[in-house]
């Protein structure tokens, strides 16, 4: 079956001021909309591999057949990466890191300032565009990094479970060159029950 583009589960202008409502309408409805069209048609030369789940197909990319291996890598990636992102934020609530999620930051990082610190220099820091990453690694530690492009924390064995879209596109129509109050300003708007949702 093609993959799809998945609903919102709040309007196009439920974010603002933090994230304005045409910025939203175009990533969602244009720029995640491509990944996937970009994705079905890489896999319509293998049908065999809509059986196959898009984590599956990403966390072994090896296995893909090489002339479509890239198209599946970038498409594959920018529909998992967006589809993530648009769970892990919401309207702007008081929704805070339970005490599970916060003792599971505290191991990792020491304090939640500590980790907050490095998510936002490695966000801030990923040169041209990419994506901004909180992940669990295989011995269930959270670690933070970022990737370029649309490639995923999966494909390297990673399960994450934070991301922040550093791509131009989401943000430039309100804070153009000003990355840094962009990534501020996603803070107020984590949804910190999907984080967790996310855990393994
Ligand atoms: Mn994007």
């Amino acid at each position: 079956m093609a993959f799809e583009l998945p609903r919102l589960q709040y309007s196009y202008d439920a974010l603002e001021p933090y994230i304005d409502a045409k910025t939203m309408e175009i990533h969602h409805s244009k720029h995640h909309q491509t990944y996937i069209t970009n994705l079905n048609k890489a896999l319509e030369s293998y049908p065999e591999l809509f059986e196959k789940s898009l984590e599956d197909l990403l966390a072994n990319l090896d296995q893909i057949p090489e002339s479509i291996r890239v198209a599946v890598r970038n498409g594959g990636g920018g529909h998992y990466n967006h589809t993530l992102f648009w769970q892990i934020i919401g309207p702007k609530s008081d929704s805070k890191p339970s005490e599970n999620m916060n003792s599971l930051i505290t191991d990792s990082f020491e304090s939640f300032d500590n980790f907050k610190s490095e998510f936002n220099e490695k966000a801030t820091k990923q040169f041209g565009s990419g994506w901004g990453w909180l992940c669990q690694d295989k011995s269930g530690k959270l670690v933070t990094l970022s990737t370029p492009n649309q490639d995923t924390p999966i494909s390297s064995g990673l399960n994450p479970i934070l991301g922040i879209d550093v791509w131009e596109h989401a943000y430039y129509l309100n804070y153009q060159n000003k990355r840094p109050d962009y990534i501020n300003a996603f803070w107020e708007i984590i949804n910190w029950e999907a984080v967790e949702s996310n855990l393994k």
